[in-house]
């Protein structure tokens, strides 16, 4: 380092306790306006094999003989401590993502402590069924279950949410009693490492909750999920992703449980609250700058209100805040990366080749200072489009979406439905009745009516198709992370 030149920061891998650099780094970068914030550690196969080695010898350790209750306290003690640092995570979060500070201090932190509360409560207060079973002799046979660890969880989660949806997966992996092996992506690295803090500093033992940095194919996300002594790999990303890691996961036939990507639709009745629907869809369309997997990349809404509705739509998308992610008032950052804006980009460019109306947005803003560094573009609406055009189809992951009309309730089902992914969708309508019919036929794991994202931890969450393998959320998580032995006895 030349004298003068700042010291930059080293994100460490976190291993049976130990922070620890890599034979490698790699740089982290700001998207707000392209400049390395940190040195990430990459971990190499023999760090991973460490890793994995240190969460077996974990569960054999102090947390393989802890109750249920001792490991529902250090969970909240774990939320506790997120909480005590909650300024810390926010901005390791807005620097290594650029969503705004806003956003990260209303949805992503506060979800982190609640997600390792909600499984403390889950897994203590979640009984098992039981059976009294009738035998052919006229006496009977007792069943029940009981829950066990499934071992050492391989866990690789993506950058839009990192935190979030990194402790989404490890608070009900802990809470079941197994140790984890995380690998977040190489894009926003910081806040699982800053948890490996935390977990220390919550008394969590060392070898349960370990870290590893680095890439997917040939670096430590692939070592982890070949490696043969992980018992099971939970997986947030791209369906393509999902099916590679399904590949090599294949040949030790090990348990997984995938949430991947969506080409969400959301349904508007003319009989919906209006307001409430151009605000819902504004937020399902541009929250995070477009990139949640429950995003609404497809609006279809009935002919009678359809261009009053575009016109207020393309109002509400022109008002929102572009600009630095510190900023408070700030409604979008910038896309993750140079690269991801371009993809979407090429997509903007694809819109206007299939014969899209741009309705607003479709470029990069100008702001005039170093933010023009920054992988910012326009929140962006469409019309007119084909329903089988690529961009109908496809998953764009950006501050976009495209709206079509509709004339019948039987119509806006069937164009929901068509297509490949199967994650979320949302029912604007104040009649009842129809909100319930139409949910009902949605081809998805997770339909809302008259909101968007609107969570309870307890639901099961997760998607159909390309869109994912399982479900997690309250006992659906702990079913995931448990294996289940069930005990028969002759009465
Ligand atoms: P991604 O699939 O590119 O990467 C996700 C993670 O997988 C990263 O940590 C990456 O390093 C790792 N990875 C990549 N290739 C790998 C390989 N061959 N083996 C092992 N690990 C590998 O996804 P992304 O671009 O980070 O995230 C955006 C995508 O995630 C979008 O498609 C979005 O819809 C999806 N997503 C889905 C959900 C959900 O709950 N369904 C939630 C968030 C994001
Ligand atoms: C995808 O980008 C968002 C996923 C959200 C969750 O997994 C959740 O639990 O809210």
């Amino acid at each position: 380092m030349r004298r003068g030149s700042r010291q930059l920061k080293s994100i460490l891998n976190y291993i049976d306790g130990q922070f620890l650099r890599g034979t490698r780094e790699f740089p982290d970068v700001n998207p707000a306006d392209g400049t390395v914030i940190a040195q990430i550690a990459e971990a190499d196969q023999g760090m991973v094999d460490h890793a994995v080695g240190a969460a077996r010898k974990a569960l054999r350790g102090e947390w393989g003989r802890m109750g249920i209750r001792e490991r529902a306290a250090r969970l909240h003690k774990v939320a506790d401590a997120i909480e005590a640092r909650f300024d810390n995570f926010v901005a390791a979060e807005v620097a290594d993502t650029g969503k705004p500070i806003a956003l990260a201090s209303r949805l992503d932190v506060p979800r982190a402590a609640a997600n390792f509360r909600a499984f403390a409560d889950v897994i203590k207060t979640s009984g098992l069924e039981s059976f009294q079973t009738e035998t052919a002799d006229g006496k009977s046979a007792l069943n029940y279950a009981v829950r066990k660890p499934l071992g050492v969880v391989g866990i690789i989660t993506p950058w839009n949410l990192p935190l979030l949806l990194l402790t989404w997966k490890v608070a009900p992996a802990l809470a079941c009693g197994n140790t984890v092996v995380v690998k977040p992506s190489e894009e926003t690295p910081a806040t699982a490492t800053l948890l490996a803090e935390v977990m220390k500093d919550a008394g969590i033992p060392d070898g349960v909750y370990n870290v590893v940095h680095g890439f997917g194919p040939n670096s430590a996300g692939e070592f982890l999920t070949q490696h043969p002594d992980v018992n099971a790999v939970t997986f947030t990303g791209e369906s393509q992703t999902g099916a590679t890691i399904m590949k090599a996961v294949a040949a030790s036939v090990k348990p997984v449980s995938f949430e991947l990507g969506g080409k969400n639709a959301a349904v508007v009745f003319d009989d919906c609250d209006f307001e409430d629907a151009v605000n819902g869809i504004s937020e399902a369309a541009f929250l995070n700058t477009g990139q949640v997997c429950l995003c609404a990349e497809r609006v279809y809404v009935e002919h009678g209100i359809f261009d009053k509705f575009v016109d207020a739509l393309k109002h509400k998308a022109q008002s929102l805040r572009i600009g630095s992610p510190t900023e408070t008032s700030t409604d979008l950052g910038p896309l993750i990366s140079a690269q991801h804006r371009e993809k979407v980009l090429s997509y903007y460019r694809l819109a206007r080749e299939e014969g899209a109306v741009v309705v607003t947005g479709g470029d990069i803003p100008q702001f005039g200072d170093a933010l023009d560094k920054g992988f910012y573009v326009q929140p962006t609406i469409y019309t007119g489009l084909p329903e089988a055009a690529r961009c109908v189809k496809e998953e764009i992951f950006g501050p976009v979406c495209h709206v079509a009309p509709f004339d019948t309730e039987e119509q806006a089902i069937d164009m929901a439905n068509d297509t490949e992914y199967g994650l979320a969708a949302s029912i604007w309508t104040t009649n009842l009745k129809r909100g319930h019919r139409v949910a009902q036929q949605m081809n998805v794991g997770i339909t809302w009516v008259n909101c968007w994202f609107l969570r309870d931890l307890r639901t099961p969450f997760g998607g159909a198709g390309l869109s994912g393998i399982g479900r997690e959320g309250g006992i659906h998580s702990l079913n995931f992370y448990s294996e289940l032995n069930n005990v028969c006895i002759r009465l």
